[in-house]
């Protein structure tokens, strides 16, 4: 399998360590593959939304695009409400006000970093949870010792995309009395013991940026079954207006205008071209990658099925051979464009440091920050360079203890 995947993508210029990028070699890539270029419906299918809202010379402002693209998202998703924002980050930080939270709300640490900004700029006390290794997404029992007085909700992000154990989830925070949202910002299309993740706790809140399955340019969805959160999230949304010159509430302008629904109808109408496509991108992955000591690539769970958006690997650097940075430092060279989400974990950047004295420990959260890497992925990325990739990384793998000997010796050399 190993050299067969090597012949087949033309991997045969990397004959020793000295031939890769990073000690010498010309690229395997000569223009770089991103973790999440976006995927786009056909220019056509946008224009047609867009020629639209042209003739109406309707731009913004609760529009009829808006209203159409709220009701198919909420008719996709399964659930009686969506409403639409300007980003995701805008959404989280609504519905936090919206719920009219108080106090403390425990999220997971490993988690995009606007989780916990949404917590703050709502004037919340973020209190980082750990996380479950295998599913990267938080730990129940850790998030039942995490709740005092002072907790107002949880809110748990479903990590790539992979479903939180929300059964759990809700028991634990209905015992307690508290708030349930999930940041299902990885997560549409995706569903979890037969239903739609949308529909879960009391609001799920998506992102529709560039890089997301399903995107608008820039856009932010809350999905829910409560009409009155919905109905009060539409005022928040338009500086609180609740008809011309009445205002009920303080708001912000967080609407989404025209052009992005626009976008997010004509890709919603592609999404499952789209989501076929990030599957054969994984599959190729799984099949390239299988039996490599020291990667693990997650793939879907038995109760789930996955919108295949993140290719996740995470690296064993004792087994592989090479740590998690080198490793990506060593595809970033050949124009792989790595990345490794999350680090350092929410709880150890510079915002989210206590006044005195170190940050908690979070020991899973802190082990897989220095072991997961993302790779590139999406509708976007030809199946042929995918193989190529597995190719070089085989590569990598086989010939890790050379390559590791050759940076220790560079480094030794560099000037301190
Ligand atoms: N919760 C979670 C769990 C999230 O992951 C996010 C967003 C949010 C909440 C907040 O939702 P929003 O407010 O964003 O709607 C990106 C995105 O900006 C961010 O939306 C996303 N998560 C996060 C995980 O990733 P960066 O720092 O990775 O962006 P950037 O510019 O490095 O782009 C990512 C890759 O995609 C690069 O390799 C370049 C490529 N790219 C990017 C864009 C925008 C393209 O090829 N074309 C493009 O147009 O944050």
């Amino acid at each position: 399998m190993a050299d067969g995947i090597e012949g087949w993508c033309g991997m045969q210029e990397k004959t020793d360590p000295s031939t890769l990028a990073l000690l010498g070699g010309s690229p395997t890539f000569a223009e770089p593959l991103h973790v999440n270029k976006p995927n786009a419906a056909p220019r056509a299918a946008f224009e047609a939304y867009l020629d639209i809202a042209w003739e109406r010379r309707w731009f913004s402002n609760d529009g009829p695009l808006l209203r159409e693209f709220e009701a198919r998202l909420a008719a996709y998703l399964g659930v009686a409400e969506c409403v639409l924002t300007c980003n995701g980050t805008a959404a989280l930080e609504l519905t936090l006000r919206a719920l009219n939270l108080t106090g403390e709300v425990i999220l997971p640490s490993f988690t995009f970093i606007s989780t916990a900004n949404a917590l703050v700029l709502a004037g919340l006390t973020p209190v980082f949870c750990d996380i479950n290794a295998a599913t990267m997404n938080i730990d129940c029992d850790a998030c039942r010792a995490l709740i005092t007085e002072q907790t107002s909700a949880v809110i748990a992000t479903h990590v790539w995309g992979r479903p939180c154990d929300t059964e759990r989830l809700q028991a634990i925070c209905d015992a307690a009395g508290i708030a349930l949202l999930y940041d299902a910002a990885h997560a549409f299309g995706v569903e979890h013991l037969g239903r739609r993740i949308g529909g879960f706790g009391q609001a799920e809140i998506f992102s529709l940026h560039a890089t997301k399955v399903l995107h608008a340019f820039e856009g932010g969805v809350i999905s829910t079954n409560d009409a009155s959160l919905a109905a009060d999230l539409r005022l928040r949304r338009n500086f609180g207006f609740s008809a011309v010159d009445r205002i009920d509430m303080v708001g912000i302008n967080a609407k989404m205008s025209e052009a992005h629904a626009a976008m997010g109808l004509a890709n919603l109408d592609t999404l499952d071209t789209t989501i076929a496509a990030n599957r054969a991108c994984h599959d190729t992955y799984a099949e390239g990658l299988a039996d490599i000591a020291g990667l693990r690539l997650c793939r879907p769970g038995p109760d789930e099925v996955s919108n295949y958006h993140y290719v996740i690997a995470e690296i064993d650097a004792t087994e592989f051979g090479l740590n998690r940075d080198d490793f990506i430092d060593l595809l970033c060279a050949e124009n792989i464009l790595a990345r490794r989400y999350f680090h350092p974990g929410c709880h150890r950047m510079t915002p989210y440091l206590p006044p005195e004295g170190p940050p908690p420990t979070l020991p899973v959260t802190e082990a897989l920050c220095d072991r997961v890497l993302v790779l590139p992925a999406g509708a976007a990325i030809a199946l042929k360079d995918v193989a190529s990739i597995c190719g070089l990384i085989r590569f990598a793998s086989r010939h890790a203890a050379s390559i590791a000997l050759r940076l220790a010796a560079d480094r030794k050399q560099a000037p301190s």
